[in-house]
């Protein structure tokens, strides 16, 4: 067998921009608050770094609507900077792996401008340009060409008044979706992400890649989808979710712009509602795609009938069929990134843990443990290493993120009770993940010297960097614990994935076996005593504890009960 990637033994830290840190006092996180930051990452002990989009943008979806792909936007830094900042980071045996968003670009993009110029213009079939649906006006109510929702609420569909025809974005307005039927967008894709690997970047994060290949059919008539209940609008995703093209556009990419140099890079394709079976197509090293993607199941498990602002609460058996799916999926072929956190879930400890003072610690403990010693490459998102916890917002005053103000305004608007609503987003909102990083128990959290883009969580006078570090009790330590673990137990990046007890409500229990070795995964995902009856529990009597969240939890004489939120490695041989 071929030797295990380099990204199977290493940790990934994902920044975003602006919530890391702030250099210059304009409250906003920038290149220069990552660099003066570095050390905080080192310390860690993480491999690489993903940034999430620092590209030159009108900031509607917060970088994730670009208008220059190959400029800094200036709220972030230049060029110049950037190419500092890579530099440092390498110099610390460190790799930098750039957010990819070419599901689509901002409507301030010149590609859009120029498409959106007149319906003749070289670029008009860059984008998805439709005519009203037939024998409708332009603009009257239904006239969109397809009935799809927008992700982020309303008509996925945009009239342009100048030219009487729609265009499609799944997300904002500000986001038209690019049309990747035609050869040329693809071509300007890769010049792109050549120059930027070129540059020296390690590799791409690839935003929503499995919505680029779009169900068309041959006169171009897309399809209407079922309706989503309570709006007027249906469910498009069956026609842009691992469209009919994905494979194909993702090999192309890989033959155009990573061939000759994909050992060294790392690509995760962010891929919602893609199926185990699908993902061990994208990530089968033998068909040239991605190295590994984002999947969703997990997150979603708590969403209620109503979706994600309808949240419910998680069950623990729920969570470990899933995860269990996913690991036995991806044994043979492919591998699995693992993922509590990033810049659009709710903090995992306020969501799957308890952050109340009393438990805080050990519950972001615990669950840190469960998902580092699953096979797969952990994902780490900025603050979650301090066990950061949801912001406390008050009004919808306080929400800056798009989708959560979308959804407010139209959730509102159909009649919803406003505080329900509210509710919703103080539970699921991006914005939980989003404010500022807590470095010190200071001003701001140390954040900027200047007004943060959005509040700071009361909380940094307990949570915060500073405080995390000096105790070697804390969530930063077990952090850097677990990922010095990977770097030194080699049964923990390769070894077989075995659930135990997956009726257990409260127990999430699983070994691994590499070889002669094998390690015994123990939480106790509750906030109670428990005891659970585990196969082979007197083999492990007395064993080797290689990790544990509670102080003096070594070598237990009886593996079977365990205090709240306890979590422990035990290995033997
Ligand atoms: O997100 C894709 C996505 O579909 C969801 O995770 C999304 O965040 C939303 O919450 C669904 O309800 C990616 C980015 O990670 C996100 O930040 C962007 O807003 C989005 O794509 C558009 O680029
Ligand atoms: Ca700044």
């Amino acid at each position: 067998a071929p030797a295990p990637a380099w990204w199977t033994d290493t940790v990934v830290y994902q920044i975003y921009p602006r919530s890391f840190a702030d250099s210059n006092g304009d409250g906003i996180g920038d290149l220069g608050g990552i660099l003066a930051h570095l050390d905080h990452l080192e310390a860690l002990g993480v491999g690489v770094i993903w940034l999430s989009p620092i590209y030159r943008s009108p900031q509607d979806d917060n970088g994730y609507d670009i208008s220059d792909y190959q400029d800094i936007d200036p709220s972030f830094g230049t060029l110049e900077q950037f190419d500092e900042l890579l530099e440092a980071v390498h110099a610390r045996g460190m790799k930098l792996v750039m957010d990819l968003v070419v599901n689509h670009t901002s409507d301030e993009h010149p590609w859009f401008v120029e498409s959106r110029s007149s319906p003749d213009s070289p670029k008009r079939d860059w984008y998805w340009w439709r005519t009203p649906r037939r024998g409708m006006a332009a603009g009257a109510p239904g006239a969109e060409p397809t009935n799809w929702q927008s992700i982020f609420s309303g008509p996925a569909w945009e009239l342009d008044e100048a030219s009487g025809e729609y265009y499609l974005h799944l997300f904002s307005t500000k986001q038209p979706d690019l049309n990747w039927e035609n050869p040329e967008v693809r071509r300007a894709v890769h010049a792109m992400m050549r120059w930027w690997l070129d540059r020296g970047v390690d590799g791409f994060r690839m935003d929503v890649i499995n919505m680029i290949s779009k169900d068309v059919a041959a006169d171009g008539h897309l399809h209407d989808g079922p309706p989503v209940e309570g709006t007027p609008y249906g469910d498009g995703s069956a026609s842009y979710t691992n469209g009919p093209r994905i494979h194909e556009f993702l090999q192309e990419m890989h033959r155009e712009v990573f061939a000759g140099r994909d050992a060294q890079l790392l690509t995760v394709g962010e891929m919602p509602g893609v199926t185990v079976e699908e993902a061990v197509l994208f990530t089968d090293p033998a068909r040239a795609e991605v190295d590994m993607v984002f999947q969703f199941e997990h997150v979603n498990l708590d969403h209620g009938p109503g979706g994600k602002f309808d949240p419910k609460p998680l069950r623990l058996t729920d969570l470990k069929a899933s995860l269990g799916r996913w690991q036995e999926g991806l044994e043979e072929v492919g591998w699995n990134s693992l993922y509590w956190n990033n810049h659009d879930q709710p903090r995992v400890v306020s969501r799957f843990g308890d952050d109340s003072p009393e438990h805080r610690v050990t519950s972001a403990t615990c669950l840190a443990t469960l998902l580092h010693l699953h096979r797969g490459t952990p994902y780490v998102y900025q603050g979650e290493e301090l066990g950061m916890t949801n912001a406390a917002f008050g009004s919808i005053e306080d929400f800056r993120d798009i989708e959560s103000v979308n959804h407010y305004r139209h959730a509102t608007a159909a009649g919803a009770d406003p505080a329900a609503v509210l509710e919703g987003l103080r539970w699921t909102g991006r914005d939980n993940a989003r404010t500022p990083v807590q470095w010190s128990a200071g001003e701001h959290a140390g954040f900027t010297t200047g007004t943060p883009w959005i509040p700071v969580n009361p909380n940094h006078d307990v949570v915060n960097a500073d405080a995390a570090r000096a105790d070697p009790g804390s969530v930063f330590h077990h952090y850097r614990r677990l990922i010095e673990l990977r770097r030194t137990e080699p049964a923990v990046v390769l070894g077989d994935f075995t659930m135990l007890v997956p009726e257990h409500e409260q127990v999430y229990a699983f070994t691994r076996r590499l070889g002669d070795v094998e390690l015994l995964v123990l939480a106790n995902v509750s906030g109670e005593e428990v005891g659970v009856d585990l196969p082979d529990a007197a083999a492990w009597a007395g064993t080797e504890v290689l990790l544990g969240n509670l102080p003096g939890s070594s070598a237990p004489a009886d593996v079977t009960v365990l205090s709240p939120w306890e979590a422990r490695v035990h290995r033997r041989v």
